[in-house]
């Protein structure tokens, strides 16, 4: 009764409002990917000899006997560990089932392509149940990460305009710059009152403060100092507001959300306190920002920021644009800053391509004359820093869709309605894939080696990230300031591995040390 029940996604409180909210998919295409059977054959797949479905390999029979081994065994910290060993286990493609969560995993390069070039035009990813289940819970609309279908496709043409087209981008130079500078200012200030000439320290704060308020100067334009000495105790809680609702959606990944508030209720709780604060605190920017705007009409020539140029564009309702700018303004803290901390760690461990680099934008400076805008044209090396970053320390595990089309991956039918997931950590440090995966080496982007379906670490496509071009700005930009201000060193041998937290964090703190290039 549980196992037949867990197929489908549970009923929520209101189901119709999530149907044209949130989902737009077949309320059961996880089971269906259990039901139907190989035998019928869209027509380009006619004659085609591939194994059917039910003989993939993996454990996908006893799915709450596995979900109980995997609670056991830890699996949850370990989820991108757990991966990388089935694909060692079981070949380059897998089924399984965790309680209600039902998934082919793939791993090869050719794979990912044969998915996402079937992926149509409404591609759907995995939703978070429990995120799904608070915004049911508290009737909030649902903003791009959680829609489907025509609504998600209509809010996402009108976002790509403010977030991701060239002809806008450029505007975020100017903002994204400023805090950069500011960081480093920041620094300084530290490594002054330390009186040692340098500063050592876990910067994990210092640098989820940087990647809220750049993201917040994109969004809103406007600036909130929390690089100054005083910080405001409600950008401080929203901070930790974020990284507590990442934490508690682990727990509930396998759980039906009709399940949620009943079992593990402090998780839930705790889970609805976060967004709680997340969309209230959101919401105080956006109604300021609101305000301002109103009073400055007149300038229309000055860039007003993501929101600002939504509200002028009037092609979405006001209660959109709040779901899809609060989805930014929290999807943009803890996923740069990280990746900022491994790129910071590796480069520490790499005196010599820290040299290489400090080359590159010292050029890059010259020849520009100070234009950033320009200087972001000519840092090859570093913006391969920062994919190499992102190939050994991902922020997302996988990358998912549903199959639009029975399509065959390594010679086995898969229905279409099934949930495939791309392994991008396990795919990062596999050697077929990446020569030397385990060297940390970013001219490999810039040579001849394969790039082919190998960068996913923002997704794929029209559902790629969607502050994909904000993440990159504000990375290149903050490195830029840093390697030229900054030499940056480690203690010798800590080696830091990788914890699953809903993103891919490092499992322990990484204590790192600026000194002054020219003190
Ligand atoms: C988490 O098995 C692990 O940009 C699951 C599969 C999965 C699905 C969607 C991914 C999620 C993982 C990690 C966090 C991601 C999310 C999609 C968007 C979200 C990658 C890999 C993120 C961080 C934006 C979050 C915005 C939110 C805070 C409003």
């Amino acid at each position: 009764m549980l196992a037949r029940n867990g197929l489908r996604i549970p009923a929520l409180g209101n189901p119709s409002r999530l149907q044209t909210l949130c989902r737009v998919e077949d309320p059961q295409s996880l089971g269906r990917a259990h039901t139907i059977s190989g035998d019928v054959y869209p027509s380009s797949l006619q004659g085609k000899v591939a194994r059917p479905f039910n003989e993939l390999p993996g454990n996908w029979r006893a799915s709450w006997l596995n979900l109980y081994r995997f609670w056991k065994e830890d699996g949850f910290g370990n989820v991108h560990n757990v991966q990388i060993q089935n694909f060692q286990k079981f070949g380059p493609i897998y089924r399984e089932k965790l309680g209600n969560f039902e998934t082919v995993s793939i791993i090869d390069p050719e794979d990912a392509a044969t998915l996402f070039k079937t992926e149509g035009k409404y591609p759907e990813r995995f939703t978070i149940p429990s995120w799904v289940a608070y915004r049911d819970f508290r009737n909030k609309p649902c903003g791009v990460l959680l829609k489907n279908g025509e609504s998600w496709r209509h809010d996402r043409l009108t976002l790509n305009k403010e977030a991701l087209s060239p002809k806008v981008t450029h505007n975020f130079v100017p903002l994204l710059n400023e805090v950069g500078e500011d960081f480093v200012k920041m620094v300084y200030k530290q490594i002054e009152r330390g009186q040692q000439g340098r500063w050592t320290a876990d910067l994990t704060n210092e640098l989820f403060r940087f990647a809220l308020e750049s993201v917040c100067n994109v969004l809103y334009g406007t600036r909130l100092g929390l690089l100054q000495d005083f910080i405001d105790p409600d950008a401080q809680e929203f901070i930790d507001a974020i990284t507590t609702m990442f934490h508690t959606t682990g727990p509930m990944l396998y759980i039906p959300p009709g399940l949620l508030r009943r079992v593990n209720s402090k998780t839930w709780l705790d889970h609805v306190k976060a967004w709680d604060f997340i969309f209230a605190h959101a919401d105080k920017f956006i109604q300021k920002a609101y305000r301002d705007r109103r009073l400055n009409q007149k300038s229309t020539e000055e860039y007003v920021g993501i929101l600002g140029s939504l509200l002028l564009q009037d092609k979405m309702p006001m209660e959109d644009i709040k779901a899809n700018v609060t989805e930014m303004m929290a999807g943009g803290v803890d996923t740069t800053s990280m990746t900022l901390m491994w790129t910071m760690y590796e480069l520490a461990r790499a005196p010599a391509l820290q040299e290489q680099l400090r080359a590159e934008i010292l050029a890059a400076q010259a020849a520009a004359k100070g234009d950033m805008e320009t200087v972001l044209k000519s840092v090859p090396l570093l913006k391969a820093t920062i994919k190499e970053t992102l190939r050994l320390h991902p922020v997302a595990v996988t990358v998912q869709r549903y199959t639009t089309e029975e399509i065959i991956l390594q010679n086995y039918f898969i229905p279409a309605k099934t949930l495939v997931q791309v392994g991008i950590y396990a795919m990062g440090r596999d050697p077929r894939f990446f020569t030397k995966p385990e060297q940390f080496n970013p001219e490999r982007w810039l040579d001849t080696d394969s790039k082919y379906f190998r960068g996913l670490s923002f997704g794929f496509g029209p559902r790629q990230c969607a502050g994909r071009r904000i993440a990159e700005m504000e990375m290149h930009l903050f490195m830029i300031h840093m390697l030229e201000n900054f030499k940056i060193e480690t203690k010798r041998g800590v080696d830091v591995g990788t914890t699953f937290d809903l993103l891919l964090v490092p499992d322990k703190p990484i204590y790192l040390t600026l000194r002054p290039l020219h003190p």
